[in-house]
């Protein structure tokens, strides 16, 4: 898999508004926030999308909802509510193929998301 922008956020190479980091993954505030909140819950292992997690993914993968989470709970969102979107593909709206949670919240959001 050829590298993306966040490999170079993980590698410190460009900067970002890092929220949490541990062994695992890497959360940050999304560049071009659609929303009051707006961050990214991302795995250090890179997987392209949502169609390549693998069996072995499985644990990384639950760890992403579980730290968005915990982010949300430290942001004073969790209790109201938020959103977790994670897009795949042209159709879903993807434009970075590494995996992300993105984690909205901060307002009412509508829905459906169009
Ligand atoms: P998606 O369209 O689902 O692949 O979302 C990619 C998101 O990544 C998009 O909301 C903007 C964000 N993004 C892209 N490049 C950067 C960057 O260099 N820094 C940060 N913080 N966010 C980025």
């Amino acid at each position: 898999m050829s590298e993306t922008i966040f490999t170079k956020i993980i590698n410190r190479e460009i900067p970002a508004d890092i929220l949490y980091e541990d062994d695992v993954c890497l959360a940050f505030r999304d560049v071009n926030p659609q929303a009051p909140i707006h961050f990214l819950v991302i795995p250090k292992k890179a997987i392209a999308t949502i169609n390549d997690i693998k069996e072995e993914d499985r644990e990384v993968v639950g760890h992403l909802s579980m730290i968005a989470a915990k982010i949300a709970d430290d942001l004073g969102i969790a209790d109201e509510g938020y959103r977790t979107v994670m897009n795949c593909n042209e159709f879903g709206g993807q434009s970075v193929y590494h995996i992300h949670l993105h984690v909205l919240g901060g307002k009412l959001l509508g829905w459906p998301p169009y």
